[in-house]
């Protein structure tokens, strides 16, 4: 895999060194005073090969959308999910992997999955109170030891060769995130009574073994999770985060950290958990298991108008209802009968878009990946939602340190935009 991404990835190395050299000037849009001030949405700055994200059709990951990917990704189980392994050789190579190709790739990254003991030391000198992403964060940031980058680095290895160290990083840092969240898992909600992995397991279902869960239905479910999470183009917090650390040539490790710790964030990755919070919380003031469109709809205005999001709902990109969100709810439809948060997602799904249309400033008011994922974990008997935004993180390290590989191989420059005092915003609007 590592022959075939560099046979690969090298050519596009030298397109992208062609453009920098032959086409450096040309003009690829307007930046209005507007976009500066609502989060730099729509301004073309980053090159990320990985996926794209379409406001009306959402994410393709090489061209291939989720519907697409679940018919074409290599499966274990012809009934079940594709294996995210599948994907992530997609994202890197380009190319959909036989069967044989997802399944290697499975057992490299099962041979490189032993986590150092200082990393679970680490863990385990965090009082049970800390969160699990801020464990999780500090879990993969101790493993910096690790870095082979950064000893190549301190050898003084040369630029070109940043790519390989890298690669051999990423590939060591994916292997060991299952390891490493059903530790965190183990210790929070089961006394710490941690389960070995299973080397002969597949990445996604060897993560649902070590948290305590070996059945079909779970496995076909985490495969799923792994796969919708794993990438939504780079200027996302978590993929712009690992793209800007990295660039100062700071190890996959620090990069990955750091993408975590943007995750964790309510507006991003948080919400994966935020969700079901809320919904239990509508459940509990409602004092109802069934509550009545017209009662829900009563509780979204007055999440409103105490100045809280509706989580799960609205994005800075997506114009329409995330294709994240329908997978999910397809799943649901298609393995679930009758559950009360699932019914409850489904709900909100008919009350909160015309809620959030009515304000008016909302630019998006149909549901993204997080509303669903929630009810899902929870019908499956995982009920510790505040651990929800880790299985996110171990997803999402498939997208973003694809990515983070071919920054290297393309030799991607410290990233520095310019800024400026308000003042000077103030005067260029003046002026005009
Ligand atoms: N509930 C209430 N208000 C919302 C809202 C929601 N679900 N979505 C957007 N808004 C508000 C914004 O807070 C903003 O208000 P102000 O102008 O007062 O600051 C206004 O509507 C305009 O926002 P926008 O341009 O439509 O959306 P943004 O790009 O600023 O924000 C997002 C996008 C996702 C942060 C926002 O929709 C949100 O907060 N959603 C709820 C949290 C959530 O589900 N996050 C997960 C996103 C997916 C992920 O990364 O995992």
């Amino acid at each position: 895999i590592k022959y075939r991404f560099y046979q690969k990835a090298s050519r596009c190395s030298k397109e992208f060194q062609r453009l920098k050299s032959e086409h450096a000037d040309v003009v690829l849009g307007q930046v209005t005073l507007g976009q500066v001030l609502t989060g730099m949405k729509g301004i073309p700055l980053l090159v990320t090969d990985t996926s794209k994200l379409d406001p009306e059709e959402g994410i393709r990951f090489k061209g291939y959308s989720i519907p697409e990917l679940q018919q074409k990704l290599p499966k274990i189980n012809p009934e079940g999910e594709p294996i995210p392994e599948g994907l992530f050789y997609l994202m890197l190579i380009g190319e959909i992997p036989s069967q044989e190709d997802a399944l290697n790739l499975s057992k490299d990254w099962a041979t490189r999955s032993h986590v150092p003991q200082h990393v679970f030391d680490v863990i385990d000198a965090m009082p049970k109170t800390s969160k699990p992403m801020t464990q999780f964060s500090a879990a993969i940031v101790s493993m910096a030891t690790e870095s082979i980058f950064q000893k190549a680095y301190r050898a003084g290895v040369g630029k070109k060769f940043y790519w390989d160290a890298t690669y051999e990083d990423v590939m060591n840092l994916i292997a060991r995130l299952p390891r490493i969240a059903a530790y965190i898992y183990r210790r929070q909600f089961h006394n710490s009574d941690h389960i070995e992995p299973n080397p002969r397991m597949d990445w996604a279902g060897n993560l649902a073994h070590m948290m305590g869960f070996d059945s079909e239905d779970i496995r076909r479910l985490f495969r799923l999770y792994m796969i919708i999470h794993a990438d939504h183009e780079g200027g996302n917090v978590s993929a712009h985060t690992a793209h800007l650390v990295g660039s100062a040539l700071s190890n996959p490790y620090y990069a990955y950290s750091a993408a975590m710790n943007g995750l964790a964030g309510p507006l991003h990755g948080f919400a994966n958990q935020d969700v079901i919070f809320w919904m239990f919380e509508m459940l509990e003031d409602l004092d109802t298991d069934t509550p009545t469109d017209e009662q829900v709809e009563a509780y979204c205005k007055k999440t409103l108008e105490e100045g809280r999001v509706i989580p799960g709902y609205g994005h800075a990109v997506l114009r329409k209802t995330d294709p994240r969100f329908t997978a999910q709810q397809d799943f649901a439809n298609k393995y679930i009968k009758d559950d009360k948060m699932v019914n409850l997602a489904n709900q909100l799904y008919k009350v909160v878009p015309p809620i959030l249309g009515s304000i008016g400033k909302i630019k998006n008011p149909w549901p993204n990946v997080d509303a669903y994922s929630g009810s899902l974990l929870y019908h499956y008997g995982i009920k510790e939602y505040t651990f929800y935004t880790v299985l996110f993180g171990v997803s999402r390290a498939l997208g973003v340190l694809a990515s983070l590989v071919n920054d290297r191989i393309y030799g991607m420059p410290i990233e520095r935009p310019t800024s400026h005092p308000l003042s000077w915003f103030l005067e260029q609007a003046q002026g005009e």
